[in-house]
């Protein structure tokens, strides 16, 4: 009876543990094994971007006794490869019969009944789970390598990659632990902004490239100390020629992602303000050189540099910018961010859409701060495949302690202020240490 009768178990494989194995157990004993493993984007959509990729997580099961083969599955939901392999049995554990899964459950009996194919629930195993296992590995650092190719694969597997501003370890902290869930489907931050603006302001500086590129990078290691998502760094112009191939080494050494440099010349001004007169636009093809000079130096494929265009900001029309991003893309960038001020996201709309058409395939950011009511759904629709909540961490904690220190001086103590702040206990508790 074993032998031909085909055994269905869809998984995500990304930490194997002795759950998966109580399943592949039983599942043996009903016939050869056919594994549906959910694939990167699916997963990446709906939960987090797996750590091993879906051909990894292949090798891993199809080692395993009893697994004869494994297809991929494209969604959370089963029912599609139930359709599609129509197996003898499919195992499962019998957590999915109440909670969001539950739709999934009863999607598969659809499936099984049609052609008389049967459930089989094995009892979930207390006290392990993936997700567990994950926040375990979460709390134990990184290496460069691994976060630096973390873009690369968000931007293969997602449809669009969320970066928050970051300033300061806790800023990421919060940014790497806030999370949303809904529907089924995870929401998070996938990777941290480093802002010029937000690093030279929360540095008592201007953004005008006085705060040193050095001190940056320092402050992102501490970041680096204390979080594993990837990071895209904005290295304003880039400054001096002669310096860039030392710049990029050292982003690319500490796990850096990506480096956005824009095309502006002169005393760099922050893109945002309301007067832009006084700010210059870099020449075209003296730019593209500082892209090629960027390509030369890096020494990681998964390393990232993005062309960031200022024809917008600078009251130029969407031919200067296609014309901009073909040239920095023939010199070798491997993305590009269009920006704009306008209260309005028609013209980096007009922009994608035009640039999409020749370049399908490669990765296009945004940086909605002042067209802010634009949601991602749309900017998916419009084919960005980044965006970046440039400057939101800092903007929100500077009213907060301002409205703090000026209570304490108003009243003459503090009591006053606890109802604006988190409490002792919690702060203590916020870092466990040992
Ligand atoms: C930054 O965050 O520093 C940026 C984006 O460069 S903007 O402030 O809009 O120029
Ligand atoms: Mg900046």
């Amino acid at each position: 009876m074993k032998k031909n009768k085909i055994v269905y178990i869809g998984l995500s494989a990304d930490t194997v543990h002795h759950g998966h194995m109580k399943l592949i157990e039983k599942a043996r004993h009903y016939g050869d094994i056919l594994i549906g493993l959910i694939t990167d984007k699916a997963l990446a959509e709906f939960k987090r971007l797996p750590y091993l990729n879906y051909e990894q997580r292949k090798k891993i099961l199809i080692n395993l006794k009893g697994v004869k083969k494994v297809v991929p599955q494209n969604q959370n939901d089963y029912s599609s490869n139930i359709r599609k392999y129509k197996p003898d049995f499919m195992v499962h554990g019998d957590d999915w019969k109440s909670g969001f899964e539950s739709r999934y459950r009863r999607n598969c009996l659809r499936e099984l009944k049609k052609y008389g194919g049967k459930l089989v629930e094995v009892p979930h195993t207390k006290g392990i789970s993936s997700a567990a296992l994950i926040n375990h590995l979460n709390n134990v650092s990184t290496t460069p390598d691994i976060r630096r190719g973390l873009l690369r694969r968000l931007i293969d597997s997602k449809k669009i990659s969320r970066f928050l501003e970051t300033h300061s370890p806790i800023s990421a902290i919060i940014a790497q632990n806030t999370e949303y869930s809904k529907n089924g489907k995870k929401y998070g931050f996938d990777g941290f902004w480093s802002s010029s603006l937000t690093d030279s302001t929360a540095m008592g500086k201007p953004d005008n490239e006085s705060l040193e590129n050095s001190q940056r990078l320092l402050g992102i290691n501490q970041i680096f100390d204390v979080t594993n998502k990837p990071l895209i760094f904005d290295g304003d112009t880039g400054g001096q020629i002669d310096h860039l191939d030392m710049k990029i080494k050292s982003m690319e050494r500490l796990g850096i992602s990506a480096v956005i440099f824009e095309d502006k010349t002169g005393l760099k001004q922050n893109s945002l303000f309301q007067n832009t007169s006084n700010q210059l636009q870099e020449n075209k093809n003296k730019f593209a050189e500082k892209i090629s000079i960027c390509k030369k130096a890096k020494r990681n494929d998964d390393f990232m540099i993005i062309a960031r265009i200022e024809s917008f900001i600078l009251g130029k029309k969407t031919q200067d910018a296609i014309d901009r991003a073909n040239t920095y893309i023939d010199a070798g960038a491997d993305g590009i961010m269009i920006h704009s001020k306008a209260k309005h996201p028609n013209e980096i709309f007009d922009f994608s859409k035009k640039f999409k058409k020749n370049f399908p395939n490669t990765p296009l950011v945004c940086v909605p701060s002042t067209y802010n009511q634009v949601k991602e759904s749309l900017l998916i629709e419009k084919g960005f495949n980044i965006v970046i909540y440039a400057n939101h961490m800092l903007r929100a904690a500077y009213p907060a302690m301002q409205k703090v220190a000026l209570k304490i001086l108003q009243n003459g103590r503090s009591k006053e202020t606890n109802k604006y702040l988190y409490p002792i206990k919690n702060i203590l508790e916020l870092i466990p240490g040992k």
